[in-house]
């Protein structure tokens, strides 16, 4: 049986950890695992060979970390080659008799990919490919990337898979406790992305112990068509003596899993301190229980890096906003390259109520692709919203589904030809839910029957293509009735007959309808409603019309859609755009500059924040700039990230955003070292939050210190080190983070040790006077202005001494 065939018709067991039992053979802290295939073979192939023995069908190949970034060409091919073959001797020599294969095992590079980081896109990918195509060199049976805690990456994994293999691929993720990817996706989203590029098993491993990783299974087995696979840590680890240590025992380790495999869950194995007697444990725990393959679900899904949108069960707004037709300043904006101008509009887009937005930068005199990619990068840092990526270049249409982040829906395909050759065939190898109109050669018929038909047709074609009709949803045509009256009633009855007739979800741009009529939102929102009754699943409108939206707020409070009203209320309470919007050419209040640094930091638009800042420093003084907008925003941010309503890419566009804003504030106040003592300042070692400490520092500077910064990241030694170099009298330490508090203690204390005349100021945001003290600190600044009084007051007393 091969590997495809074997995950339909029975369970499959896979390996546990490797780290934590190197570890126990000699790993040193620090040596990569992969180099023990080259040099501890013996050790390698034993610890396969237990798995094996122990019932695993699939074990992992040594190659979690194999990667151009950790390797030299050659050394990556030696460890990949050795890897393999060390598996497949393991294999030969197991006595187990069930079906066996070696996987290529593909972990994260490491590196954060752009925006979040450095790594683009295709770098990343190009890396994962390097790794597949020595995997299939060298003769792995399937590829199974793991751990992965990034969606982007693993999608750049999954792409370098199918590119450059035709092996079954294994893709598992690392929840955190919140049930999310450290970059913010869901499982739905992950099961989005991943089922859509067609992953042959999709699940979880690592992250948390068995006994909590419940809920995100539950939510991969009831999104998932795939077979889903639980691979979960011993329990989360801990330290104990200096060794980490996991408390699960191999007999609750199999009774939790026996629990995950009633629920649905048929490709098992563990992860972190998990060896074979926990895997044979597990085989045995599941024996009794009969094997259900994972059943079809036609839920229709598009996602963002956070966020899943379900089409069909309740209808969703996609917003029409971005795109050029018949909007001059737009049109404006695409020619200039003012992006921030159209990101601005999407952030109006999602508050007004958008679930999805619609994309089209298409104009004769700029480069679409290079547009459309930009302006795709871009909205992906600002908003968690799925994006409909509206373009009829074909080209372009590949350059952006290969870089988005997530499902889009692709706007679109037609019943012509090349439209069916050119667009299905991406749809299949990027994934993505297909906006499909009802139009062929001979244009878009008059009566719904021919635009049933061209719907039919396209459904047929998509099979052929291997894609799911869940993915098709269907577009009829919304036409203007002032050009023809019976054009609002065929294109409603084409709505019906396709959700009743071929049970697909519909799709219409409800505004062509009133083109040339005046009183125009009157008449969209009388046919939106009419369209959601008759079983419209998504409608492309203006969401900040008042009228459509309440059209269609009423309609899903009525038909018993929005459950205990809520977004009614919402929607009735709340009736003004919550957004504030540049209002051109007009003398604009402090007010409003001030609170667009406050939403441009929220939302992440350096340029804006940069441009309001410089707008309101001249009126407001800059300090009271950035306590009054810069920090409450940023502290905003934060309580948006601790309770799960941002996720680290928000976090990190947000702090770029203040970044901007407190750049226009250091060029103004233009301070620099004076004549007062020498302060030292830094972030302590494993932290690197630095907005606070440069705050401190042009405060420090502005009042005449002669400040030295050694930036985020400070081991203590460094700083000790300076401190003795400049016989510094005053160091300031910044710490944000509960973890990073002892690296500071440490610091103060080696301070006090080689340097005890230096007094020790610490700030940031988890501290307190009291715990000041505990960690052995002289002072504690609740903000910079406090930093600096302290800072002069030790001056001042040190003059006083001399
Ligand atoms: Co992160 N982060 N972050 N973060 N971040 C916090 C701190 C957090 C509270 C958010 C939350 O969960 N609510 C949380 C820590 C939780 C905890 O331990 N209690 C957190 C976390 C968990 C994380 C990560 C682990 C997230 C992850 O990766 N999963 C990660 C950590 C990475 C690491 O450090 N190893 C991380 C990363 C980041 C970004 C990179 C995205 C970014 C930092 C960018 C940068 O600094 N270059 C970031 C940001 C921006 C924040 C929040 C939103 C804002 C921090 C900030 O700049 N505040 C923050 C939430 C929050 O605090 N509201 C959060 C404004 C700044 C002016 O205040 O630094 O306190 P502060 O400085 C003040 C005073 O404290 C004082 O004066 C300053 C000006 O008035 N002061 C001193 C500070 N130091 C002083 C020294 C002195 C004197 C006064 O000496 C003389």
């Amino acid at each position: 049986m091969n590997i495809k065939e074997c995950l339909k018709k029975g369970y499959v067991i896979l390996d546990g950890g490797m780290g934590t039992l190197l570890q126990r053979e000699g790993l040193a802290p620090g040596e990569l695992p992969e180099r023990w295939n080259l040099t501890h073979p013996d050790v390698i192939k034993r610890i396969h060979r237990d798995y094996f023995d122990s019932g695993s069908n699939i074990v992992n190949a040594n190659t979690f970390g194999a990667n151009s970034l950790k390797f030299s060409p050659s050394e990556l091919e030696g460890i990949i080659s050795s890897a393999i073959k060390n598996a497949k001797e393991a294999m030969g020599e197991s006595s187990g008799r069930q079906e066996k294969w070696v996987a290529l095992d593909i972990g994260p590079t490491g590196r954060m990919l752009e925006p979040l980081g450095d790594l683009s896109f295709e770098e990343a990918v190009e890396i994962f490919a390097q790794t597949v195509r020595l995997g299939v060199k060298h003769g792995a049976d399937l590829v199974f990337i793991e751990t992965m805690s990034d969606s982007y990456e693993t999608k750049a994994a999954l792409l370098a898979a199918k590119e450059n293999s035709s092996l079954p691929v294994l893709v598992s993720c690392a929840y955190g406790k919140d049930g999310k990817l450290m970059t913010g996706a869901s499982p739905a989203a992950m099961t989005a992305l991943l089922e859509g590029m067609g992953a042959d098993a999709i699940g979880v491993n690592c992250s948390l112990g068995p006994a909590d990783i419940k809920n995100i299974v539950k939510e991969y087995l009831h999104y998932s068509s795939l077979p889903i696979i639980v691979k979960p840590n011993a329990g989360m680890p801990r330290v104990d003596g200096g060794q980490t240590v996991y408390d699960v025992s191999p007999d609750s380790f199999a009774e939790d899993m026996r629990t995950l495999v009633s629920m649905g869950a048929t490709v098992v194995g563990g992860c972190c301190g998990t060896t074979p007697e926990y895997i044979g444990a597990l085989k045995e725990a599941i024996s009794d229980i009969p094997f259900a393959p994972s059943n079809k679900k036609d839920i229709t899904l598009v996602s963002s890096y956070s966020r899943a949108v379900e089409i069909g069960k309740i209808p969703v707004i996609i917003g029409e906003r971005i795109n050029p037709t018949g909007k001059k300043r737009f049109k404006e904006a695409l020619r200039s390259r003012d992006v921030d101008y159209i990101l601005r509009e999407a952030i109006t887009e999602e508050d007004d109520g958008a679930d999805i937005l619609d994309v089209n930068v298409g104009l004769p005199e700029i480069d679409e692709t290079e547009m459309l990619t930009t302006v795709i990068k871009r909205l992906q840092a600002v908003t968690p919203l799925p994006l409909q990526i509206d373009t009829s270049d074909f080209d372009s249409m590949e350059a952006a589904l290969r870089i988005y982040n997530g499902k889009p829906l692709i706007n679109s395909v037609s019943g012509k030809e090349e439209s069916l050759e050119k667009i299905l065939p991406l749809a299949k190898k990027y994934g993505g839910t297909v906006i499909a109109l009802c139009l062929d050669g001979n244009g878009i018929p008059e009566k719904a029957e021919g635009r049933l038909e061209i719907a039919r047709k396209i459904l047929e074609k998509a099979k052929e293509y291997g894609i799911d009709e869940k993915d098709i949803v269907f577009d009829p045509l919304a036409l203007t009735v002032s050009a023809d009256k019976q054009a609002g009633r065929e294109t409603l009855r084409a709505v019906r007959m396709i959700s009743e007739e071929l049970g697909c979800h519909t799709s219409l741009g409800v505004s062509n309808v009133s083109f040339g009529l005046p009183g125009r939102d009157s008449l969209n929102a009388s046919f939106l409603t009419s369209a959601l009754t008759l079983g419209l699943s998504a409608a492309i409108v203006n969401p900040h019309s008042r009228e459509m939206m309440q059209a269609f707020y009423t309609h899903n409070a009525l038909m018993g859609l929005d459950d205990g009203f809520k977004t009614y209320i919402e929607f009735s309470e709340n009736n003004v755009t919550q957004c504030v919007k540049r209002d051109e050419g007009k003398e604009k209040a402090q007010e409003a500059f001030a609170s667009e640094i406050e939403m441009a930091i929220v939302k992440g638009l350096g340029s804006l924040a940069s441009e309001a800042t410089k707008e309101l420093i001249v009126s407001v003084p800059p300090l009271d700039i950035i306590e009054k907008h810069v920090i409450p925003a940023l502290d905003r941010v934060g309580r948006d990230y601790e309770c799960g309503r941002a996720y680290l890419p928000g976090l990190l566009m947000s702090a770029e955003a203040a970044r901007e804003s407190f750049d226009v504030i250091k060029a103004h106040v233009g301070a620099s070292a004076g004549d007062k003592c020498k302060v030292i300042l830094a972030t302590v070692e494993g932290d690197i939050h630095d907005i606070g400490k440069n705050i401190v520092k042009l405060l420090l500077e502005n009042y005449g210190f002669c400040v030295t910064d050694l930036g985020r990241d400070v081991k203590p030694e460094r700083i000790v080190s300076e401190v003795l170099i400049g016989n510094a009298p005053i160091v300031g330490l910044s710490a944000l983070m509960t973890t990073t508090v002892p690296a500071m203690e440490r610091t103060i204390a080696l301070i006090k040790e080689k340097a005890p005349k230096t007094k020790v100021i610490v700030g940031g945001a988890v501290l307190t006077e009291e715990y000041a003290q505990r960690i052995g600190a002289d002072y504690y600044a609740k903000d910079a202005m406090e930093g600096v009084r302290i800072a002069s007051e030790i001056f001042e007393a040190s003059k006083s001494d001399e």
